[in-house]
């Protein structure tokens, strides 16, 4: 057991992300629930995580669902009551596994009472929590266009201002520069941690210092100030552990959030190598994965925060397509890719995420483009429509891209609504459900979870995992991601055929002697076969 008051624990530890609408539901509603996430606590103890960041579960009015937040202090009805959340709490510490929470501090949902009151007049003591600029109709501040589509601003005509919101305009984006707004966030988040939440995940924590009127939305000047005061502040215990969203976020920016002295961040979920399958950084420009440019940008970060700063480690969230729909194969070959795929990051310097359903293979969702539940997806769909793109093409980088393919119900069982829900489910179930269930997966010693557990446990038995510096091997090679991880007396050897052909590979001077530790092939050959991964192990003379 880690102890998790001491700075660091999270260096050994694995986390897993539940998208809470879409996990489990208990009472029929067809939305998951707190009480349903309970009930599979022991799944998740199994598997062998050591916690759970939790995607939103307060009062929200669910138009981005729940990072529109409406109350801090309350849960989303549907998602059950404070007494359930105390007592999820409770229950995941009994197995060992620390409730993260994600707060969203960059914005709340403009139903939350402070826009209700903002909006009644410049002179409402909660004017200035939102970031507001006088002018006419019809014509904005600037020409800054949200993330979700549209323009950043919205208008007010009882005030003759408009408001800004990176996000929907139902996300006014809070004023961080006022102190008055900061308490109040301080003191929110103190409120969780006295009810023992044991860590935070920061919703875009780059965007809460910004200056719109010079186009900065991120990376402010004020960022590292208000971030370090919010370290002091709110998350005083050492063992707290913490991780912003930091999609403009390099090497550079990461060694300032997450350095070892811990005055900012345990970490940051960095989005580079996110972009190997992109043209021109533009998530919705898809292009064939270059392993190569994946390689590097995996090489940098590695080497990069070694000893200076701390990786997350992940291929999914709820905002990304799935790894395996991705990156590897959906049909002969996904169990192995989804293997070949978790080797490859799980042999990594850092903290993995396993977003819910990949330690399954769980894969993306097709829909007919009225069943899409995501704003942004939404919006995309319209306003490339309306900008003249061909149908079809709009349709593929939704297909690839759209944050609903990570969203689909948990799938449980092969039964009804794959177990996750006895009613009518929110969102449409993957038909695969069928054959890609944790209940399949549970009675098949070969399946992808049995593979995702073999990896925590490595992490926690070898403290090379946790320490060892890293090594690229043959960074141009177009199929082979291959590594080392060495410390005085340990050394790891970690190869991924990331393609559906076979694949030489020669074993590099001094692991001609190392020992398998994993595979997702039964057997060794001379080459590596379809997504073959393998790891090799050995002990150094210091
Ligand atoms: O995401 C930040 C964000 O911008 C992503 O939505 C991503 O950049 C986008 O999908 C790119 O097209 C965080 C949350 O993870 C996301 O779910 C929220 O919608 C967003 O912030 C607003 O809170």
């Amino acid at each position: 057991m880690l102890d998790k008051t001491k700075r660091g624990w999270w260096r050994s530890a694995v986390f897993y992300q539940i998208y809470p609408k879409s996990f489990q539901d208990s009472d029929g509603d067809g939305i998951g629930d707190l009480p349903g996430i309970i009930s599979r606590l022991d799944y998740l103890e199994k598997l062998g995580v050591d916690g759970i960041w939790l995607s939103p579960v307060y009062d929200s009015p669910q138009v981005d669902n729940g990072y529109d937040i409406s109350d801090y202090r309350a849960i989303w009805p549907p998602f059950g009551t404070m007494a359930d959340m105390e007592n999820l709490i409770a229950e995941a510490k009994k197995r060992g596994i620390s409730i993260i929470m994600d707060l969203v501090l960059n914005h709340t949902s403009d139903r939350h009472f402070w826009f209700r009151e903002a909006r009644k007049g410049k002179d409402n003591p909660y004017h200035d929590y939102y970031i507001w600029r006088t002018g006419a109709p019809d014509a904005p501040p600037n020409d800054l266009c949200a993330v979700f589509g549209g323009s950043m601003w919205t208008y007010v005509p009882e005030l003759g201002e408009y408001y800004f919101h990176q996000f929907a305009p139902e996300q006014p984006d809070l004023n961080w520069d006022n102190p008055k707004v900061r308490r109040e966030l301080y003191d929110m988040i103190r409120f969780w941690v006295e009810k023992g939440v044991e860590g935070f995940r920061l919703d875009v924590i780059d965007s809460i210092a910004k200056e719109p009127d010079r186009h900065i939305t991120s990376r402010g000047p004020h960022l590292h100030e208000y971030i370090r005061e919010l370290s002091r502040e709110a998350f005083r215990e050492e063992g707290l552990v913490t991780v912003g969203e930091a999609w403009s976020a390099d090497v550079e920016e990461a060694k300032r959030y997450s350095a070892p002295e811990g005055r900012e961040l345990s970490m940051i979920f960095q989005f580079e190598h996110t972009f190997a399958d992109c043209a021109h950084g533009d998530k919705w420009d898809v292009v064939p994965l270059s392993l190569p440019t994946l390689k590097r940008c995996m090489e940098r970060w590695q080497r990069g925060l070694h000893g200076k700063g701390w990786n997350s480690l992940f291929w999914d969230n709820h905002d990304l397509p799935r790894i395996v729909s991705r990156w590897g194969d959906e049909g002969e070959y996904r169990v192995v890719s989804a293997k070949m795929l978790a080797t490859a990051l799980h042999g990594l310097q850092g903290t993995p995420y396993i977003f819910q359903g990949e330690e399954l293979g769980m894969t993306n969702i097709r829909l007919p483009i009225e069943e899409y539940e995501d704003l942004e997806t939404r919006n995309r769909y319209q306003e490339q429509i309306a900008r003249g793109m061909p149908e079809a093409e709009v349709r593929s980088s939704i297909y690839a891209r759209s944050r609903d393919n990570a969203r689909t119900p948990m799938q449980w069982t092969g039964g009804e609504n794959a177990g996750f829900t006895t009613g009518k489910p929110w969102f449409v179930l993957n038909p695969n459900y069928k054959e890609i269930n944790a209940q399949a997966a549970l009675e098949d010693p070969d399946s992808v979870f049995y593979y995702y557990q073999a990896l925590i446990a490595l992490r926690k038995r070898y403290e090379v995992f946790r320490e060892g510096d890293f090594t690229l091997l043959e960074p141009d090679d177009e199929r082979l991601f291959a590594y080392t991880r060495e410390t005085e007396t340990e050394a790891l050897l970690v190869v991924c055929n990331f393609s559906r052909g076979e694949t030489a590979f020669s074993r590099p001077e001094g692991f001609g002697e190392a020992v398998p530790l994993l595979s997702n092939y039964p057997d060794a050959r001379e080459t590596l076969r379809p997504y073959e991964a393998r790891i090799y192990y050995r002990r150094r003379e210091p």
